[in-house]
């Protein structure tokens, strides 16, 4: 070993002024016009992003006037009893009031609203925001919210303007307020409200009276959102009851007296299934007496026996302390249940004008939580059951209803939903379709990714520029404010547009059709037609969440150092870079929205949910469906349609657009190439590509069992309303419940970039050394300075520098003076300061992963070169490193010829090393 003659690498770059290229000492700095390769090949040159023009989007982003179906756009409604935490039901009453009362245009405006006021005096500032969020969905702060007005102080205090507020003042304003509301619940004591009271007082500090700044202070600093919950509303689940709707023996009866005109007979109650003959006329009684199977035949009466009436009651949930029932639009009391049999029942009032069939706005919840009396028609209960008569089995002949709203009632908050049709001819398709989303695709990006317009509900907080990337696991959201956000609206004007014609055009139809189009084609109506991205943005939150996963161990720290936070070659951060590999026109298309991301059928596969026969897309639409005859249902159920078909051709819609998804994926993949992690845990384009692999292959049947599941489950929904409302006939209107449909596939190969070819160890941000050969003397010639491992952005081959990626110094080649036979010299060069043809690092691992130390080969135009370095023997100062020249060719002869010339022509006291270049890691 000869420690003093190891070379250092870095060590000599700053010492050669302005050297190009060092091999371990100086090339001269300007070494123009070299032989070795096209300059224009450097494949490491920043790439740079093109965008779209910025204006060409304005249209399609401002808000406009409502979008039909588009999820995120809250809507008023009950408040959810999963936005609300435990706490003493008064209070409880006047939260839900509050969170009731929230919409889009007084969401800033909380302290305007006095139930909010009383809610926050007792719930908490903070936790009612969270609330207020849970409940619409909007970012809520406690900076944004308008001061507290005059003149709900002033109700306050009793006019007294000048003065502070009271214990008795706050009293009052509180009971107030739970009346206002309409509380089913009042504080067990005065002394509950007293101590809301006092932790008031004790913030403000003001004494036992609060001046109306200290209070307004008070609701703006008092306490903070917590991490907002978001949910979505309970939808009340149905249960079908069968409903007999004969007379029965009271019970205890044990005889059953049949009368016909002037016949009489007379049984006892039967304990099986038995046949009578009364008159003639056949019927039969199940055990207990009652007729089953067809309407007690006409003429025919049974003495004593009850006409059975139906309870169109919600049945609560069971156990439950208290039960929340709502009314839209805005309507939500929460009642305790009583606690034991002998407790007095609750007497509930609904809302005002709120009637039940006994003309009655009152009922009443008794123990142990069953409704008293009867519900008014537009009264909800939150997780209760909704039961619904259907006919019993076997049975014939007429059969009516007893509660025909209770198949209709899903729709309740239309009441429009009584225009009906009485003509007997098909209805025609509309040209609107207006299907709302499968609630799970709505906010699947944290409110970023890929939506076709930015949320216009949004930008009442906070004005956003363009498309957004989220990693709500690693703490990326829009409430943290660190979004990825791409400054530029990039939107699709001349593309192609991808149908399978209108709904108006009817049929049964799943061909799809690529047609190109100069802006946003006109589908079926205004906003029904997207601009989407075919490969998805949120892949990246979906591809970081798969390495984040406990298997992989690659912590959120790790990714937001190397990716999220770290500026790439061009100084932007890598996470943006990746959002605008993503977010270009190349990478979009017009599509109907039934097929389309964030909206219908492809989000199903991509956010693998509605995976279930029993849960299939649309299922909460399909619900609905009551009739075939009102203009709600018909729509519904040509919209259902149109959707079934747009589902059964997304296998198409994936083929068809495979070639711009590869293409999209390996720009990602290639991005991520370029990334030199601080440290070797993952080589990111292979992972990258495995995961789509893994991926990829659950999509076709994504498609075809999503699209059968829906179909089947529309077609049971069809033949459930047939038997029910048109004796157990489907009109022959909806041309694809009798067609079916048979859902096409496609081949996911075709979608999957190539995968690397990376070498599997020493990937990107392994440090280490190298070791030129051996000596004469046996003593092997290592390198002093570490290197380290770069990605380079090549599937092929890494990097290898001393930077901390590959914009920093790092090995590349020009052509070797005084050899003639196209050997070059290699060495680090500093890219800032000129450019020269890279030489790419491929270590030979041997199938080996992680750090190894191993022969490798330098690589010049995707050549492995063979190289003869030289043992120069002449350090540029006494007592410093000596410096090595790597003389390179294309094979190993002509590299020994190169160096041998050089060794008596430039270095007559060095000498030649021999053995393989190796790569050392530390
Ligand atoms: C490169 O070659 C061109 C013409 O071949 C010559 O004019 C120029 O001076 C050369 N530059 C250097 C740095 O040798
Ligand atoms: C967009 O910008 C171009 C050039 O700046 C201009 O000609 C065009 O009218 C603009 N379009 C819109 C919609 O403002
Ligand atoms: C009952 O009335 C029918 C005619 O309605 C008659 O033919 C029959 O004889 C009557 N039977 C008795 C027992 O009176
Ligand atoms: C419930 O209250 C209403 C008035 O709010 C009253 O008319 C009704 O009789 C009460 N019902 C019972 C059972 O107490
Ligand atoms: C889903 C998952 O495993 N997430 C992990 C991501 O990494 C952080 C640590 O940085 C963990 O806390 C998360 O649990």
């Amino acid at each position: 070993m000869r420690p003093a003659f190891a070379l250092a690498v870095t060590a000599l770059l700053p010492a050669v002024h302005g050297a190009l290229l060092l091999d371990l000492l100086a090339a001269p700095l300007t070494v123009g016009n070299t032989s070795i390769a096209s300059s224009a090949s450097r494949s490491a040159a920043p790439v740079s992003i093109s965008t779209s023009s910025a204006n060409d989007s304005v249209s399609s982003i401002l808000p406009t006037s409502s979008v039909a179906g588009i999820a995120a756009v809250p809507r008023k409604r009950a408040a959810i009893p999963a936005c609300l935490k435990t706490v003493e039901l008064s209070c409880l009453n006047l939260a839900a009031n509050c969170i009731d009362s929230v919409n889009a245009g007084n969401v800033n405006t909380l302290w305007s609203i006095k139930s909010c006021v009383a809610a926050a005096t007792c719930y908490g500032v903070g936790d009612l925001i969270t609330s207020v969020e849970c409940q619409t969905g909007f970012i809520v702060t406690n900076a944004a919210q308008a001061a507290l007005p005059t003149s709900i102080y002033n109700g306050i205090v009793m006019g007294c303007t000048s003065c502070a507020i009271t214990q008795q003042n706050y009293i009052d304003f509180y009971f107030g307020q739970l009346t206002a509301v309409n509380s089913a619940n009042f504080p067990s004591s005065s002394a509950v409200v007293k101590a809301f009271w006092s932790v008031i007082t004790t913030w403000a500090a003001t004494g036992s009276t609060v001046p109306y700044k200290n209070f307004n202070d008070w609701l703006h600093f008092s306490s903070f959102p917590v991490t907002t919950i978001t949910t979505t509303m309970p939808v009340t689940t149905y249960t079908q009851i069968t409903w007999n709707p004969n007379p029965a023996p009271t019970s205890g009866a044990v005889s059953e007296t049949f009368v016909k005109s002037n016949t009489t007979v007379i049984i006892a109650i039967p304990t099986t299934t038995t046949s009578v003959v009364i008159g003639g006329t056949s019927i039969t009684l199940a055990p207990g007496g009652t007729p089953i199977n067809s309407p007690l035949p006409p003429g025919i009466s049974i003495h004593g026996a009850t006409i059975p009436t139906w309870n169109p009651n919600i049945i609560p949930p069971t156990s439950v302390p208290s039960v929340t029932f709502t009314a839209p639009p805005s309507f939500t009391t929460i009642v305790a249940v009583p606690p034991a049999s002998n407790s007095p029942p609750k007497n509930i009032t609904g809302p005002p004008g709120d009637k039940n069939s006994d003309g009655n706005n009152w009922w009443l919840l008794l123990f142990p939580g069953v409704i008293g009396g009867l519900l008014p028609a537009d009264i909800g209960i939150p997780g209760g059951v909704k039961p619904t008569a259907a006919p019993p089995p076997d049975w014939t002949g007429a059969w009516t209803d007893p509660d025909p709203t209770s198949s209709s009632m899903h729709n309740s908050a239309s009441a429009s939903s009584s225009a009906s049709s009485s003509s007997s001819s098909c209805p025609q398709p509309t040209g609107a379709y207006s299907l709302s989303d499968d609630d799970e695709n709505s906010d699947w990006e944290d409110l970023g990714s890929d939506p076709d317009r930015r949320r216009s509900d949004i930008m009442t907080i906070a004005a956003r520029a363009g498309r957004s990337m989220s990693l709500p696991v690693c703490g990326i959201t829009e409430k943290n404010g660190n979004l990825v956000i791409n400054p530029n609206s990039v939107s699709l004007t001349t593309g192609t547009y991808y149908t399978i014609g209108t709904k108006a055009a009817g049929g049964t139809s799943i061909v799809l059709n690529p047609i190109v189009v100069n802006s946003r084609p006109v589908g079926n109506g205004p906003k029904t037609v997207a601009q989407e991205h075919i490969f998805e943005i949120g892949y990246i939150r979906q591809f970081f969440e798969s390495i984040n996963d406990s298997g992989r161990g690659i912590s959120c720290t790790w990714i937001l150092n190397n990716v999220y936070n770290q500026a790439g070659w061009d100084g932007q951060t890598w996470a943006l870079s990746l959002l605008q590999e993503i977010d270009q026109r190349a990478n979009m298309v017009w599509v109907d929205k039934p097929m389309n991301q964030g909206q219908h059928s492809k989000s199903n596969v991509v956010n693998r949910n509605k995976a279930t026969a029993a849960d299939p897309p649309q299922k909460e639409n399909m619900d609905t469906i009551s009739d075939f005859t009102t203009t709600i249902s018909v729509n519904e159920i040509q919209d259902i349609e149109y959707f079934i078909r747009n589902f059964a051709a997304l296998g198409t819609y994936f083929s068809n657009t495979a070639g711009i998804f590869q293409a999209t994926a390996l720009r990602v993949q290639n991005r991520l190439a370029q990334i030199t992690p601080n440290t070797p845990d993952i080589n990111l384009p292979v992972a990258f590509n495995a995961w789509l692999r893994a991926l990829l292959p659950t999509y076709p049947l994504g498609c075809t069992s999503r699209a059968n599941n829906v179909f089947n489950y529309y077609h049971a929904k069809m033949i459930t309303v047939a038997n029910q409302h048109n004796n157990g006939v489907v009109p022959q209107c909806f041309p694809l419940f009798p067609a079916g449909i048979n859902p096409q596939s496609f081949t996911w190969q075709n979608l999957l970039p190539p995968p690397p070819t990376l070498p599997p160890c020493n990937i990107p941000g392994t440090q280490g050394r190298l070791q030129f050969g051996f000596n004469p003397d046996g003593s092997p010639e290592p390198s002093v300075t570490a290197l380290r491992v770069l990605g380079a952005g090549r599937s092929d081959f890494y990097g290898l520098g001393t930077g901390t990626d590959f914009t920093g110094p790092h090995f590349a080649a020009e052509s070797q003076p005084g050899c003639a036979n196209g050997a070059v010299h290699v060495g680090l060069s500093d890219p800032t300061t000129g450019r020269l043809p890279d030489v790419f690092f491929s270590p030979q691992c041997n199938g080996q992963t992680g750090k190894q130390t191993v022969p490798f080969s330098f690589v010049l135009n995707g050549q492995p070169l063979s190289c003869s370095p030289i043992y120069t023997n002449q350090a540029v100062a006494p007592g410093q490193p000596v410096p090595i020249r790597v003389v390179c060719a294309g094979s190993a002869a002509a590299a020994a010829t190169c160096a041998n010339s050089l060794l008596s022509s430039t270095y007559p006291t060095g000498h030649l090393l021999t053995g393989p270049l190796t790569f050392i890691p530390v």
